[in-house]
């Protein structure tokens, strides 16, 4: 299958549910008017491309629209996808010039960072790249085994500590078993959870720091994990997690398994940071670099993956009430409480920045100036 092929089939419920829309409402509209863009910014929220996005693709079209002189509903569809092109705008990939390249994986429980890193290893080691992972998620033992499966499976070497012991300090040993070993990249795997946020973004920001102190010289990537099936709320989470560290790059995961792919367009133009993985199944070889092209090509290729049928009753659930669909779906009420628990992050990080939080524990009240201090430095730069 080549590369288009197989995005195509990654996006068949985001093809399914966001071209039906477009050609239904194409199909319904015999002349270009403002009836029609209503239609069109609905059928695009509706894809998870996001309310300030979806205004933006529309505004960019009546443009286009005018100037070119197009009044058949028809000729939009290629319209569209160019204006989507445009705002996906250059790729960037990931930056392992210098070595040992350190990748930090962050994201919210099971957002999917083990797996994405399972499937890097299998693809830095088909490249002849000498990989070391460092368990850092040592909160449950459950996280260390997962990893270890996976960095055996893929052939590459682990450092690993007990459940429960200090993740910096794994990070410490990789970085220097990675140095003494003349490994090419290492990559850190990171909890989603502990016992309340704060205590995720400080461990977080140590570790960022100790990365900063023992492989300053080295190419970073710090690679936000977000799940795909999320929707708009992936994009709440980066904004949580960029507290915690430089973000480099976004790896959304989990889009063959959701209508809501266009969340990938949400994010590009919102957060202003690259998408530079895209996970698209639950394989080894389900991990692709993000290319912009390459997407909208097989977002709006008209090829049909499974029998006409099946895709008929996406659009036709899609049509009916999104949240009748929600019931009926057990993942997807298992969305909705991640959704919950997101919130309750957010909230709980907004608790974080208030001073007597801060002045809990002087060793906290450091960590909190120190990240401060970062992202200012990062801003700054
Ligand atoms: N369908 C699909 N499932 C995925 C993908 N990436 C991860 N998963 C699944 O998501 C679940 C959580 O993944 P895991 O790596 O443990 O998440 P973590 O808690 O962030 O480390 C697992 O069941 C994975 O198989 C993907 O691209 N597609
Ligand atoms: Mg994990």
């Amino acid at each position: 299958m080549g590369i288009i092929a197989k995005i195509a089939a990654g996006l068949k419920k985001t093809k399914a549910s966001f071209l039906g829309r477009l050609k239904r409402i194409f199909n319904s509209f015999t002349k270009i008017d403002e009836e029609l863009f209503e239609e069109l910014e609905e059928a695009m929220i509706m894809s998870d491309i996001g309310v300030e996005t979806s205004l933006e693709i529309c505004d960019r079209l009546r443009k286009k629209i005018k100037e070119r002189g197009i009044t058949d509903p028809n000729d939009i569809m290629e319209l569209i996808q160019e204006v989507i092109g445009e705002i996906m705008g250059d790729d960037t990939g990931l930056d392992l010039t210098q070595s040992p390249a350190v990748i930090m994986v962050i994201g919210v429980n099971g957002a999917g960072k083990t797996t994405t890193i399972g499937k890097l290893c299998h693809q830095f080691k088909k490249e002849k790249k000498k990989v070391l992972v460092a368990a850092a998620d040592t909160f449950r033992a459950a996280a260390i085994d997962q990893l270890e499966v996976w960095t055996e499976r893929a052939g590459v070497d682990i450092v690993k500590h007990a459940e429960g012991s200090d993740p910096g300090a794994v990070v410490y040993d990789a970085l220097e078993a990675a140095k003494a070993r003349d490994c090419d990249v290492v990559i850190i795997d990171t909890a989603g959870r502990l016992h309340n946020k704060k205590n995720l973004m400080d461990e977080l920001a140590k570790i960022n720091r100790i990365i900063d102190n023992k492989a300053g010289e080295c190419s970073r990537e710090v690679l936000l994990v977000l799940d795909a099936t999320t929707g708009q709320n992936a994009v709440n989470q980066a904004k949580l997690f960029s507290e915690t560290a430089p973000i480099t790059g976004i790896v959304l995961t989990k889009l063959d398994g959701t209508a809501k792919g266009g969340i990938v367009i949400s994010i590009k133009n919102e957060l202003g940071i690259p998408v530079k993985l895209i996970g698209v199944g639950e394989k080894i070889d389900d991990l692709q670099p993000f290319d912009s092209r390459s997407f909208v090509e097989a977002l709006f290729s008209d090829t049909d993956f499974d029998s006409e049928d099946e895709d008929e009753d996406d659009i036709i659930s899609d049509e009916e009430s999104e949240d009748t669909e929600e019931i009926e779906d057990t993942e997807e009420i298992e969305e909705i409480e991640e959704i919950e628990e997101t919130e309750e992050i957010v909230e709980e990080s907004e608790e974080t920045e208030e001073p007597e939080e801060v002045a809990e524990a002087t060793e906290e009240a450091e960590v909190v100036e120190e990240t401060e201090e970062i992202v200012e430095e990062e801003v700054a730069e």
